[in-house]
C-alpha cells in the first residue's frame, strides 16, 4: 500500500489536494490533503468514492466501432490502432476536400487539468479547425458580468472569510458546490458571524441561515439596487470609498435607485419589505462583509446585468477596500499563466469559432463549409447543452464523423462512430490552477491507465503526431510543459520555479491580511464600474437596472411554472453517473414543486408527473415540499435519460443568448407540469 499525493480534476471551484492510498494498483482510499489549508483534509462525499469510478464495472474496455444505427449504442470493439487508423484517414481527407474547418473537436472541463484539457484544445488549434467557444453553458456570462464591474480578476480569497463580520450567499449552493467554503462559513458562525442566504431554493443553507431571502429568480439586480437605495437612504455609503475607487455611482444614485424603493423591490422580487431592510442594514452595518456570488443568477436573458448588479454592491459599503470583505464569484483570471502554449502552440489567428450552446445548430446548418467531422472529450451536450432534441438531431446526421473519448459510454458517446477509452484523472499526471481559491498544484498519478484507457494527454499527443503537427509541445513531457506554462510570467508567479512544483504541493498566489491592499480593478477605468461604457458600447444599459425577462412575456401563461435548474449534491451533470452508489444517494431524477402548486393540479408526492413545453416534454418523479416558493419547478442536476423516467430537463430548455458573454438561458424557460 502506498499514498499518492493529487489534485481533484472535477470541475468544481475548490479543486483539492488529496491523498490516494493505492494497494496493487487499486484505489482503496481517497482523502483530503491536511497539507492543503483551504481544503484542509477533507474532499466532498463525491470524490471520497472515486475510487468506485475508476474502478467501476461501466469503465469502456478498448475502442468501439458502431455497429448499429446512431444513437442505438451498438458497437464492437477494435484496437486503438485500427481506431486511430480510421481518424487518420478520415480527418486527413476531409481536410483535403473540405479544409480543416470542415472539423470541429474540442475537450472541456470534466478534467481541469491545463494539459489534459489545454493540449486537447491545441491540437484543434493547430490543425485551424473550428473552434469551440466553450463555457457558454457555464460560466461566460458570470465572467463577462463580473469583468464589466470588477475586470478580468479574481475576487475576494475564500481564506479572508476567517476576517469576516458577514457572510452572504448569493446564489451559490455551497453544500453542493463549495463545500469548502461552507465550511470556512461554520467556523465564522462560531465567532458570531451572522449568514445571510439569497437563493430561490430553499438550499441546506438557507435552511440554517440567519436570514434567508427566497428571491423570484431572475431579480437579483432589483434586490441589490433596493439595498443601495436603502444604504443611501440611511446614509450608510462610504462616500470616500466610492470616490475613489468607483466609476458613475453618482449616476447611479440619481437615475437608478429612486425607482428601487423596498415596496417596488419587495413586488418584483417577491421578498417582505421587512426582509429587505434587515438584509440592507446587516450590510450596512458589516466593515468586512464577504459576499458569495454564484452563477445560478446569471442563467437568464438577463443574468449578465443580474450579476454584474450584485458585483458593484460590495462598492457601496466599500467592503472591496477591507480584507476579509468584497465578493468572490470566481479566481481564474489571477493566474496569468502562459496558457496560449498548450492551447494554441500554432494555428491561424481566425478560425470559425461555434458557440459551445449552439453545437447542434451549427452542425446542422452551417454549410461554408459543413462540419464534417466532430470530437468529442470530457463533455455529454447531449445531456448538458440546451435544446438536446436539436443536439441529438445533429449527432444523428449519418453524414457526421463522430469521435467521443471518454471513460464511460456517455449518452453523447452513444451517437458517436467511434468512441475511445479515456482515463479519469486518477490515472494522469497534469497541473492545475483553481477557480474558487488562489492555489495551483501539480498533480502525480495515483494509478496505471485501466483497461486499454489512454488520458486525453497521450491521446492528443499521438493524434499530433499522425496529423503531421512540429510543434514541440505535442512532444513534451507534461512536466517539460510545465516550464513552458511560466514563460513570461509576471508578479508572483514569476517568484515561482516550475521545476520545483511537481514536488511543492499546494502553491498559493494569494495575498495575505497583512499585504491586500484592497479588490483590484481591471476595468478600462481602473475602478469599479457602475457606469460601463464598454457595456454601452455592446447596446447594453450602462448602468445598473432590474428588467422584465422578455421570454416571461413569450412562454408565461396560465398554470404554467418557471424552470429552475440546478447541481445535484450526489452528482456533478453527469461526471458521476459511473458511479452506483452517488446515484443512488441522489435519487431518481425529480421535480419539486411547492405544495400549492402540487395541489392545484391534483398531484401528490412521489407520483410521475410531465413536464412540457413547446420543445419536448420529459417524465420524472415528483416531490412536494416547500424548497421553492409558487410559480417555480425546480429539478436538480442534469441527469442522463436512462436514470429518469422519460427524456432529460435540457430537452425543455432554449438554446437562446444571456445579454452578457453569450451564455446560457435555461431558466428562461416556463413549463406545464401535469400527471403523467
Ligand atoms: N455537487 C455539484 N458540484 C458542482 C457541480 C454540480 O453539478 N454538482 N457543477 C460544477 C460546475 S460545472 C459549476 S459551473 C459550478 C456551478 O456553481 P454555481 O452555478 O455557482 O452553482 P451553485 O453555487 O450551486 O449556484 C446555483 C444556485 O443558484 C441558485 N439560483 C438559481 N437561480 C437563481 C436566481 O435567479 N437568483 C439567485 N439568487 N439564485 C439563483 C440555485 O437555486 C442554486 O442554489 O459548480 C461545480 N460544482
Ligand atoms: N439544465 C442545465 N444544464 C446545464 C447546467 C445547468 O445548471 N442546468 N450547467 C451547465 C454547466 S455549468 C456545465 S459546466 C455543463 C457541464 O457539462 P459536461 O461537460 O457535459 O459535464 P459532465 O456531465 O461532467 O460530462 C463530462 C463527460 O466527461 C467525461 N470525463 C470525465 N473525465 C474525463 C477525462 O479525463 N477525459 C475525458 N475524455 N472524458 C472525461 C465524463 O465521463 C462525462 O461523460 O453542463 C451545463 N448544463
Ligand atoms: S469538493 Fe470539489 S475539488 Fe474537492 S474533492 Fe469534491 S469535487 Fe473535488
Ligand atoms: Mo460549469
Amino acid at each position: 500500500m502506498h499514498t499518492v499525493r493529487t489534485v481533484c480534476a472535477h470541475d468544481c471551484p475548490d479543486m483539492c489536494s488529496l491523498l490516494v492510498h493505492v494497494d496493487q494498483g487499486r484505489v482503496v482510499k481517497v482523502e483530503g490533503d491536511p497539507g492543503q489549508p483551504f481544503t484542509a483534509g477533507f474532499a466532498c462525499g463525491k470524490v471520497n468514492r472515486d475510487g468506485d469510478l475508476v474502478h467501476s464495472p461501466d469503465r469502456l474496455a478498448t475502442p468501439l466501432r458502431r455497429t448499429g444505427p446512431k444513437g442505438s449504442g451498438q458497437f464492437a470493439p477494435i484496437t486503438w490502432d485500427e481506431a486511430l487508423d480510421t481518424i487518420e484517414t478520415t480527418w486527413k481527407r476531409i481536410i483535403a476536400e473540405s479544409g480543416p474547418e470542415a472539423i470541429l473537436g474540442y475537450a472541456y472541463s470534466a478534467h481541469q487539468g491545463l494539459m489534459n484539457r489545454g493540449l486537447t484544445n491545441g491540437l484543434f488549434h493547430a490543425l485551424g479547425t473550428s473552434r469551440l467557444l466553450g463555457g457558454t453553458v457555464c460560466d461566460s456570462c458570470s465572467e463577462a458580468a463580473w469583468e464589466a464591474a470588477v475586470g478580468p480578476v479574481g475576487g475576494a480569497d475564500p481564506e479572508s472569510l476567517d476576517a469576516s463580520d458577514l457572510v452572504v450567499c448569493w446564489g451559490a449552493d455551497l453544500h453542493a458546490t463549495n463545500v469548502h467554503v461552507w465550511a470556512k462559513v461554520e467556523h465564522a458562525r462560531k465567532r458570531g458571524v451572522k449568514l445571510v442566504v439569497i437563493d430561490p431554493r430553499r438550499t441546506r443553507a438557507a435552511a440554517n441561515a440567519d436570514l434567508y431571502l427566497p428571491i423570484r429568480i431572475g431579480t437579483d439586480s432589483a434586490l441589490a439596487l433596493g439595498v443601495m437605495h436603502i444604504l443611501v437612504r440611511d446614509g450608510l455609503a462610504d462616500r470616500a470609498y466610492l470616490a475613489q475607487h468607483t466609476l458613475g455611482f453618482e449616476r447611479v444614485e440619481a437615475e437608478i435607485l429612486p425607482r428601487f424603493t423596498p415596496a417596488y423591490v419587495a413586488e418584483v422580487t417577491g421578498l417582505a419589505v421587512a426582509d429587505i431592510e434587515s438584509f440592507a442594514a446587516w450590510y450596512g452595518a458589516a466593515k468586512r462583509s464577504f459576499l458569495r456570488i454564484g452563477f445560478g443568477m446569471s442563467r437568464f436573458t438577463h443574468g449578465g446585468q443580474n450579476l454584474r448588479t450584485v458585483a458593484l454592491l460590495p462598492g457601496v459599503t466599500g467592503a472591496y477596500g477591507r480584507w476579509g470583505g468584497g465578493a468572490l464569484c470566481a479566481t481564474a483570471s489571477a493566474f496569468g499563466l502562459n496558457y496560449g502554449a498548450v492551447r494554441k502552440p500554432s494555428g491561424p489567428a481566425q478560425a470559425r469559432t461555434v458557440n459551445h450552446l449552439k453545437l447542434g445548430e451549427a452542425l446542422l446548418e452551417e454549410t461554408d463549409p459543413p462540419i464534417r467531422a466532430l470530437f468529442i472529450a470530457a463533455n455529454n451536450p447531449a445531456v448538458t447543452n440546451p435544446d438536446t432534441a436539436k443536439m441529438r438531431r445533429a449527432l444523428a446526421r449519418e453524414d457526421l464523423f463522430t469521435v467521443v473519448h471518454d471513460p464511460f459510454l456517455s449518452t453523447t458517446a452513444r451517437w458517436a462512430d467511434l468512441v475511445l477509452p479515456a482515463t479519469t484523472y486518477l490515472e494522469t499526471e497534469d497541473f492545475f490552477r483553481a477557480y474558487g481559491t488562489y492555489y495551483m498544484q501539480w498533480a502525480n498519478q495515483a494509478v496505471p491507465p485501466q483497461g486499454e484507457a489512454w488520458s486525453n494527454f497521450r491521446l492528443t499527443q499521438e493524434l499530433a503526431r499522425r496529423m503531421g503537427l512540429a510543434d514541440p509541445v505535442f512532444r513534451m513531457s507534461q512536466r517539460e510543459i510545465l516550464g513552458e506554462l511560466f514563460q513570461g510570467a509576471t508578479g508572483k508567479l514569476a517568484e515561482i520555479d516550475p521545476a520545483t512544483l511537481p514536488e511543492a504541493g499546494p502553491v498559493s498566489i494569494a495575498d495575505s491580511a497583512e499585504t491586500f491592499q484592497g479588490q483590484v480593478f481591471g476595468t478600462p477605468s481602473g475602478k469599479l464600474e457602475f457606469y460601463s461604457a464598454t457595456l454601452a458600447a455592446q447596446g447594453l444599459p450602462a448602468l445598473p437596472d432590474w428588467q422584465p425577462d422578455p421570454e416571461a412575456a413569450k412562454q408565461a401563461g396560465p398554470g404554467r411554472l418557471q424552470l429552475l435548474t440546478t447541481p445535484g449534491y450526489f452528482q456533478s451533470h453527469t461526471a458521476f453517473t459511473g458511479n452506483a452508489f452517488l446515484r443512488a444517494r441522489e435519487g431518481a431524477p425529480c421535480a419539486v414543486l411547492h405544495p400549492d402548486d402540487a395541489a392545484a393540479r391534483g398531484l401528490s408526492h412521489g407520483q410521475t408527473v410531465r413536464l412540457s413545453n413547446d420543445r419536448g416534454s420529459v417524465a420524472l418523479v415528483l416531490h412536494v415540499r416547500e424548497e421553492v416558493r409558487p410559480g417555480v419547478v425546480l429539478v436538480p442536476g442534469q441527469r442522463p435519460d436512462e436514470e429518469a423516467v422519460e427524456g432529460t430537463v435540457n430537452m425543455l430548455c432554449g438554446d437562446g443568448f444571456t445579454d452578457m458573454g453569450a451564455g446560457a438561458t435555461y431558466q428562461s424557460t416556463w413549463l406545464e407540469v401535469r400527471a403523467a
